[in-house]
């Protein structure tokens, strides 16, 4: 009933049993400029092969669940300019309805979960937006990690959530939240902050363990392991802070909500840092791609 096409390099990797890695398709669509997406998105794809295993970048268009796109569908993907948003919730409709939308981190979670891939890289993923407490506006990313057998591979919460309430969901959802290699939560733009992650792995091989072991004793659901952005690459918390509040109070004042949040406030930050928010956000994309492929290759020796 599920339509499902496979790029032929992920259709190869899966005849090979190469380990493979899921990539998301709303950062092309909703979370970069054209023509930056695309080439963004080709090199973080080379950067999974470039480590040893396949990329299989998600999408739906017309329909059918793209597995891997081919590069003449991720070039027009990136172009078109009406592409739905497509979470846990309306993935379904959009498949039953022959629509085309790009996959955010739930979605991507639930459609590597139908192709049998445990893990996927992306940037950040959503969480509890400022001022949830008046909006409600929590991500469904996060229940996805709750119920999911799948690795996420993140650099933590983007500044423009609650960090603090995201961390507090994630821990009442029961989701493994690892810091790799530090003991502080990254958070994004930042490799650092005040917070402590719950856990905290310096291998690749622990946190393959670490999946295999929830699957063993029966727990669904994922883990997010959150990978710090580069020294080199970051953008110091207190520089961005001023840009953030301005970004917020534009979304709160002209009144944008539900699925728009994001995308505006990801927007708004680029113009403001002159496209530097966009360069730290390329460098820990590629950064997340790589580990999630060392993570790919170790939960394939398992
Ligand atoms: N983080 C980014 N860029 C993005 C997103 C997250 O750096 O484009 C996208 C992801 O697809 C994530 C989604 O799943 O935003 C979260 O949207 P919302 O807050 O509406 O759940
Ligand atoms: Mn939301």
């Amino acid at each position: 009933m599920i339509k499902i096409t496979y790029s032929a390099e992920v259709a190869a990797a899966r005849a090979a049993g190469t380990p493979i890695v899921a990539l998301e398709s709303t950062i092309i669509t909703h979370g970069m400029p054209y023509p930056q997406n695309v080439e963004v998105a080709a090199l973080v794809e080379d950067d999974v092969r470039g480590a040893g295993a396949v990329p299989a970048t998600m999408a739906v268009i017309d329909g059918v669940l793209h597995v891997g796109l081919e590069a003449d569908v991720l070039q027009a993907l990136g172009k078109a300019q009406d592409v739905a948003k497509l979470s846990r919730a309306d993935f379904a409709a959009c498949l039953a309805t022959g629509g085309t939308g790009a996959t955010t981190v739930a979605a991507t979670m639930i459609a590597a979960r139908l192709a049998g891939i445990s893990v996927f890289a992306t940037g950040g993923i959503g969480g509890v937006h400022k001022g949830a407490e008046q909006t409600f506006d929590i991500s469904a990313d996060l229940m996805e990690l709750a119920q999911t057998p799948v690795t996420v591979v993140a650099a933590g919460a983007k500044a423009i959530l609650d960090v603090p309430k995201t961390l507090e969901v994630l821990e009442t959802q029961g989701v493994p939240v690892i810091a790799y290699g530090q003991d502080s939560f990254p958070a994004f733009w930042s490799a650092t902050s005040d917070l402590k992650a719950p856990l905290r792995m310096d291998s690749a091989a622990e946190i393959a363990r670490a999946h295999a072991m929830r699957g063993a004793i029966g727990l669904p659901g994922g883990q997010l392991v959150a990978n710090p952005i580069p020294r080199q690459d970051e953008i110091p918390a207190e520089d961005l802070a001023p840009i953030i509040a301005q970004a917020q109070s534009e979304a709160d004042a002209q009144g944008v909500s539900g699925k728009g949040v994001t995308p505006f406030l990801l927007q708004r930050i680029f113009e403001l840092t002159n496209g530097k928010s966009l360069e730290s956000n390329i460098a820990l994309v590629r950064n997340n791609a790589r580990l999630a492929a060392e993570i790919a290759k170790e939960m394939a020796k398992l």
